[in-house]
């Protein structure tokens, strides 16, 4: 982590934990807002106008959080307003690094070699955890958002006229209903999983499986009669549900213990799974080599690096 700007802590994934030995994720800080007047929105500070070519997402393919905000700006066909570069998939000693392995890209305008060099060009007194995504403001240098939950929310709606506005994925009639199905699955299945992996004990261990069952559950359940969460359209809900629904099998399920079933194995999910993963554009930002080698590389969970062959993924592809 980084102290007052300064690298001073290798990467663990484990931060912090409560004294029952549950994982606690920390808080991201930078919290500004891009607005279509360069207002200021409901946390940070006025100044980030929406414009074409001045904003940049830092991203890794591993990241769920990250995936979130590429599916967005596909989806809001923002590819030519806002450009993106992929860190490498490891998490290493000084955390995010750019390079050259494929599908990684180097940082184009520093040529800084890791994500954290970022965090303390904003801020060189930063001190905290380095995330991944980063939404950079080309214009005043400067880290705008590294929020995914608010970062996808300004890409829907920040953006006015540069952003294709036949989509809407959080339409004011809708948004009690997402917020509901946001709140219930970020704490028991898109948190849920990493309480599992990075539980400190078994009671935490079997605490988190259970609420990531109990929402598949859920999912299996809700998707019975609708093709998308809240129904006929694809929302929020379905993007932060996705990111966690596709690495699942490839990597909870192995690395993270949660094996009492795979999301294959549930009918409606899996049907689910293949209509977003089949929408123009979403299989560009999935890339299951990064998921798999980017997991497997956290030492903590798996110490000799060795990553699995499987599992077969062709069910996608039918
Ligand atoms: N609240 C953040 C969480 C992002 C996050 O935890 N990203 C992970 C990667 S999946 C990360 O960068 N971890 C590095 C660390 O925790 O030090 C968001 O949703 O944007």
């Amino acid at each position: 982590m980084l102290i007052n700007g300064k690298w001073s802590k290798d990467f663990h994934p484990v931060q912090a934990s409560d004294k029952e030995g549950r994982f606690l994720r920390q808080s991201s800080q930078f919290r500004n807002w891009i607005t279509p007047s360069g207002s200021a929105g409901i946390t940070g500070k006025a100044g980030f106008a929406a414009e074409s070519d001045r904003y940049h997402l830092y991203v890794a393919l591993i990241c769920p959080w990250a995936s979130r905000t590429l599916m967005v700006r596909k989806l809001k066909k923002l590819e030519n307003i806002i450009s993106v570069s992929v860190t490498e998939p490891f998490l290493g000693p000084q955390c995010w690094a750019f390079g050259d392995y494929p599908g990684a890209d180097q940082e184009p305008f520093y040529d800084y070699h890791y994500v954290h060099q970022l965090y303390s060009h904003s801020d060189s007194n930063y001190t905290g955890q380095v995330t991944i995504p980063v939404l950079w403001d080309k214009k005043q240098q400067t880290i705008v958002n590294n929020e995914s939950a608010d970062i996808i929310r300004m890409l829907n709606n920040g953006f006015g006229e540069l952003a294709d506005n036949t989509i809407d994925l959080y339409p004011d009639s809708l948004q009690t209903e997402i917020d509901r199905i946001n709140n219930y699955l970020y704490d028991r299945f898109n948190n849920g999983v990493y309480q599992a992996g990075f539980a400190t004990n078994q009671s935490a261990y079997e605490e988190a499986v259970e609420k990531v069952f109990n929402s598949l559950a859920f999912l299996e359940q809700q998707l019975q009669d609708r093709k998308f969460l809240v129904g006929k359209q694809i929302t929020e809900a379905d993007i932060r549900a996705f990111v966690t629904l596709i690495r699942f099998d490839i990597a909870y399920y192995g690395l993270f213990k949660t094996n009492l079933a795979q999301v294959r194995d549930y009918p409606q999910i899996l049907a689910y799974i293949k209509r977003i993963y089949a929408i123009p554009g979403i299989s560009d930002t999935v890339n299951f080599d990064h998921i798999k080698q980017g997991y497997y590389s956290l030492k903590a969970l798996n110490p000799q690096s060795i990553v699995p062959k499987g599992p077969n993924l062709s069910y996608l592809q039918k």
